[in-house]
């Protein structure tokens, strides 16, 4: 490993829960056995390259605050980093990494230049993946930052704009492909609207079904076996994404007859931004069959924007893995920070910092979750509150051998007079803080 930006940082160890090194594991020991599978195969950690190698510090009233060495707009900047986060994937032991296009090339002068760059950089991290055994959890196309997507990709209002967006998603999922990516993200930050005024929604909407039919032919078409997902967001940057949250895109793949083929990557910050709880999300997406993936960060409770902060809520993490791991945890899913060092921190340590802390948190989470699965008190209570229904009438009526005319038969036959029942909700959460 090179010793250059992160000095003599050697890889992250396992130290347990008693141990006050900043940079060890207390809780997340990858080989540790939870309910059958490693912590490594049950989290699938990823780190993003756009928060940990791109962004430069910067808020709405002020500029750069981090000084990396490797930002630059030339090719030879673009493998600095790509060096620099292979250090960095490496150090911590996580086993994937996720990418947009812009994170890892520069910007050319045009759509060629373009390609070239994104195909030179995909050479080199497929040299690098083999050499250091890691593995891309998914890639992604950033349709948001270049000024030519401000009014949009997929639903621009200018066919040129939806043209190039589309050529340029081919390359990144050929990329993705090549590299033997697990999934493909789309996320939508300015697939959306900021005023009525000049917008035909119907019209994106279209658009952008047509655009997610194509990405899904083509996946088949070049034999991709990775999942799809959206990644929902309310806004921010676009004032309405029309991707606003789980059931919205459930909504949106079943108009476009796409919701056997598109899963959905659900980020904590995005969550809360819709003004739902993380849990509800995954909730969505397991009752709706659409679970694919997880973005994980927290919010600022209190500022409203998209923060990206490393997870430190033991509590809520647990409630998350508790979903997925009823779902039966991931599959080509995982764990993606997509979360940013504060900009006051700007040291190599604090990036590794942040991450090992962030590692522990879900570990821990998960920990507890997998604890109120196998004790089974909880799915217990779940249970019995429904129990009624394994009853033959009462599945009658779920059948469609029951009518409202038959129904009404049969309360008036059997006087039938529903006495209220507790829902034992403070009962359930004294429960689940004896598990964190
Ligand atoms: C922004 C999104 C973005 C996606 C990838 O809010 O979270 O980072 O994860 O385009
Ligand atoms: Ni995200
Ligand atoms: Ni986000």
């Amino acid at each position: 490993m090179s010793k250059g930006f992160f000095g003599d940082i050697s890889p992250i160890q396992y130290e347990g829960p008693d141990s006050e090194n900043p940079l060890a594991f207390k809780h997340y020991n990858p080989d540790e056995l939870v309910m059958g599978k490693t912590l490594r195969d049950h989290l699938r950690f990823a780190i993003c390259y756009w928060h940990s190698m791109v962004w430069p510090g910067t808020d709405p009233f002020g500029g750069q605050t981090f000084d990396r060495p490797w930002f630059g707009d030339s090719m030879a900047h673009a493998k600095h980093k790509a060096d620099v986060a292979f250090d960095l994937f490496s150090i911590l032991g996580a086993p994937y990494y996720c990418f947009h296009d812009a994170d890892v090339r520069p910007e050319g002068a045009d759509f060629a230049e373009n390609t070239r760059n994104l195909n030179e950089i995909t050479d080199y991290f497929g040299e690098k993946m083999s050499e250091t055994g890691l593995k891309l959890l998914w890639g992604t196309a950033n349709l948001f930052s270049h000024q030519r997507y401000m009014s949009g990709g997929a639903t621009n209002p200018d066919p040129d704009v939806f043209m190039f967006a589309a050529a340029t998603v081919k390359t990144c999922m050929d990329a993705t492909h090549r590299l033997g990516g697990e999934n493909y993200v789309l996320w939508g930050g300015r697939e959306g609207y900021e005023t009525l005024l000049n917008t035909n929604m119907g019209r994106e909407l279209d658009q952008l079904g047509r655009f997610l039919t194509m990405v899904v032919d083509y996946k088949h078409k070049i034999g991709f076996n990775g999942t799809i997902l959206i990644e929902p967001k309310p806004q921010e940057p676009t004032k309405h994404q029309y991707d606003f949250d789980v059931a919205t895109v459930y909504g949106f793949l079943k108009r476009y007859g796409l919701e056997n083929e598109v899963k959905v990557n659900i980020e904590q910050g995005h969550a809360i931004l819709a003004g739902h709880s993380f849990e509800h999300e995954l909730a969505v997406a397991g009752a709706l069959d659409i679970f694919g993936s997880i973005d994980m960060n927290r919010n600022d409770y209190q500022s409203g924007w998209d923060t990206d902060q490393f997870p430190n809520n033991v509590p809520e993490m647990a409630l998350a893995y508790y979903q997925i791991l009823s779902l039966g945890g991931f599959s080509t899913g995982g764990t993606n920070f997509d979360a940013k060092l504060r900009r006051q921190s700007i040291d190599p340590v604090d990036l590794v910092a942040a991450h090992v802390g962030g590692m522990d948190c879900c570990a821990r989470g998960l920990k507890a979750a997998a604890r109120m699965l196998e004790e089974g008190k909880l799915s217990g209570a779940v249970e019995e509150r429904y129990a009624g229904w394994d009853k033959k009438d009462a599945a009658s009526m779920m059948s469609d051998k029951w009518s409202l005319e038959q129904i009404t038969d049969y309360v008036e036959t059997n006087g039938v007079n529903p006495k209220p029942v507790s829902g034992r909700q403070e009962i359930l959460e004294n429960l689940v803080n004896r598990y964190v």
